[in-house]
């Protein structure tokens, strides 16, 4: 049997999911869902990157340990795919120890092979930040990222001789026109590497300057580079993680789906890895489009992070799922407003498909007392139709055009809404003499509709499985190719007459607040509601501030002495806000339990509450004077 294996970037738990890791995430579901019908073997893998700087530094301004924040995290992610109906065969997190240990090994084969070596390193590096620039990245010859001075440093590092690989890896993307897809993005790598030497990879980190990495096997005092172990992923987890993994060979993987902007490290930096392993590269790398949010860039600070599980709560799943892959062609950039969505909701969903459904079940009801009936002859026009998507659907999606092959399903539909207007069922219905030209049409949308339910459901799973309940049938049995003959649809069924699969939305309806990402909504989606009793645990007194200075290289972080009724030293993140002058004497709220933390080497015990964030940030002070120690409730 053919084997099919997709994967999505895994995303780092340095943040909650949005629309964009929704996007990816189901562009590979529907791939992988569209592969099982077909009767392949699929292994459908995503996951988290769990290693690396940002995830260290996101895990150390919530007073968590990397891993314990990682744990957290995750829920968000696993909660979020349920919730979108993606069917993932497994979940892979790089914190998992055979992820590692074949991270370790494959470091070592590298090693021995001559394919790694170290040397010194120069660049500049931003401590703030903890990270090197190149002399072209520097912003006025400061760090691009956050404008402060950076120095040049030089120290020892591991690098993968990525740069013997340059023509080989030039010459297998000319062999190959769908390695890289689509076909611009291809274009671009190209040029790229043909236009400029290609440099080696720096595949180590000092521990000294950063110790949440997997540590390199012939180098205690380094880890490796977070790509290197990201990128490992798609290999590792064929063999710990996919079905049958003792017989069957899964790697390579039939397709990487990715977002542009990271198309290098997969294109270049995987690809030439795999070189050096003498492993086959994968069959295609798809590199996507970017969404924006009504024509901005989505951005935490501008607040219009757009929230996968709010779309879902108030247009439904498959609406957005739908949405996603209609709007743009899959690999250009796409604008996500409630405008559009609505939009497409009401004309293709509603209109289209819904109205077909809904008339042509009416008037089974009502000509046939819901039974459907047996046809006088075939139409060959609608069987032919019917029957050629399969093809297209199977070209498209095989290069994940999923616009394409989304027009190809409406086609149908289209073609079925104008066969009702042209063959006016109400009409026939009226003379006993054409009884069973009425059975034809009636039979014939109802098959059509078969047709639609099933070439539809890789897109719009509950839709799919809706249509055909609708039809009489329990779930989709069965590979596609045999379903996919006209004719297969059983007469002298009763059938009841479904819901509306997607009703009309008026604008009054709307809600007024558009669907964005709460900025403080960081903690896992089932750890939302919480007891009282769960609260009660938590320690909060009034405190008054004794001391504070801001912690030397952090922008944000201050050092605060304050009294509880004992003196305690608290590190906060309020330090674009407020000057350590303007503290002292402030009364405040202090959780007096949270486990003790270091953040950015200083020892934290307890956290001051305050609200908002970046220059936004309010410290909350008790309304009235109140004595120190008193316990907020
Ligand atoms: O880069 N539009 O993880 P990440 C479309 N851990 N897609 C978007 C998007 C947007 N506005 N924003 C994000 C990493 N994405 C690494 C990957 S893989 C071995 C390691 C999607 O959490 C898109 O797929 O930053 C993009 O490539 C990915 O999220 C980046 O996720």
């Amino acid at each position: 049997m053919e084997k099919f294996y997709v994967t999505t970037p895994i995303y780092y738990v340095n943040d909650v999911p949005h629309i964009g890791h929704a996007y990816t995430t189901v562009a590979a579901d529907i791939v992988a869902r569209f592969n099982r019908l077909l009767g392949r073997k699929v292994f459908f893998l995503t996951g988290t990157d769990e290693h690396g700087q940002k995830v260290q530094k996101a895990a150390e301004e919530r007073g968590l340990s990397p891993k314990e924040h990682a744990d957290k995290m995750v829920l968000n992610f696993k909660a979020l795919w349920q919730k979108l109906n993606i069917s993932n065969d497994a979940f892979i997190r790089t914190t998992d120890t055979e992820h590692k240990r074949v991270v370790q090994e494959i470091l070592q084969r590298l090693y021995d092979k001559g394919e790694i070596v170290k040397r010194p390193y120069q660049g500049w590096y931003c401590t703030p930040d903890e990270r090197f620039w190149t002399e072209k990245e520097l912003v006025e010859g400061r760090c691009p990222e956050c404008g402060r001075p950076v120095e040049q440093i030089e120290e020892e590092n591991y690098f993968f001789l990525m740069s013997k690989y340059q023509d080989k890896l030039i010459k297998h993307i000319e062999e190959h026109p769908d390695y890289i897809l689509p076909e611009t993005r291809r274009n671009e790598v190209l040029g790229f590497l043909r236009s400029r030497p290609l440099g080696d990879l720096c595949i180590s980190r000092p521990k000294k300057r950063l110790s949440w990495g997997i540590p390199l096997p012939f180098d205690e005092d380094y880890v490796t580079y977070v790509w290197f172990d990201a990128l490992v992923n798609y290999y590792s987890a064929t063999k710990y993680l996919a079905p049958e993994k003792e017989t069957l060979q899964w790697w390579p993987a039939e397709h990487h789906i990715v977002g542009k902007d990271i198309l290098t490290t997969h294109a270049v930096y995987w690809s030439t890895m795999l070189m050096a392993l003498e492993m086959p590269l994968p069959g295609n790398i798809f590199a996507h489009g970017w969404w924006t949010v009504e024509g901005r860039k989505m951005s935490k600070s501008l607040g219009n992070v757009v929230d996968p599980e709010d779309v879902i709560n108030r247009y439904g799943v498959d609406a957005f799922r739908y949405f996603l892959f209609r709007e743009v062609p899959f690999g250009l950039d796409g604008d996500f407003s409630e405008k559009a969505i609505i939009g497409r909701i009401n004309s293709d969903l509603a209109n289209d498909l819904g109205n077909l459904l809904n008339r042509t079940m009416s008037m089974l009801h009502r000509y046939m007392d819901a039974v459907v009936p047996e046809p006088a002859e075939t139409e060959e026009e609608a069987k032919a139709l019917a029957e050629q998507i399969l093809g297209k659907l199977k070209e498209h999606l095989s290069k994940l055009a999923f616009q394409k092959a989304l027009d190809e399903i409406w086609r149908l539909i289209d073609y079925l809404n104008k066969y009702i207007d042209t063959n006016q069922p109400w009409r026939l219905a009226k003379e006993p003499q054409s009884r069973g030209r009425l059975s034809t049409v009636l039979y014939t949308c109802l098959e059509g509709l078969r047709f639609i339910g099933l070439y539809i459901f890789p897109f719009m799973p509950e839709t799919g499985e809706k249509i055909y309940s609708a039809l009489g049938y329990r779930v989709l049995e069965g590979r596609l190719d045999e379903l996919a003959k006209w004719g297969h649809l059983r007469h002298g069924i009763k059938l009841t007459k479904p819901e509306p699969l997607f009703p009309r939305i008026t604008q009054t309806e709307k809600k007024q607040d558009p669907p964005i990402q709460d900025k403080e909504k960081t903690l896992e989606t089932s750890q939302k509601l919480i007891g009282i009793e769960e609260f009660a645990r938590v320690e909060l007194k009034v405190a008054k501030v004794i001391d504070a200075e801001r912690i030397k290289g952090s922008k944000k972080l201050i050092r605060l002495v304050v009294d509880v009724g004992e003196k305690r030293q608290i590190v906060a993140g309020i330090g674009t806000a407020y000057t350590p002058e303007e503290l002292v004497g402030k009364s405040v709220v202090v959780v007096t339990n949270l486990k003790p933390a270091k953040l950015m080497g200083v020892d934290s015990q307890g956290m001051l509450l305050a609200a908002g964030d970046g220059e936004n940030i309010v410290v909350i002070s008790p309304e009235k004077d109140i004595p120190v120690g008193t316990r907020v409730k």
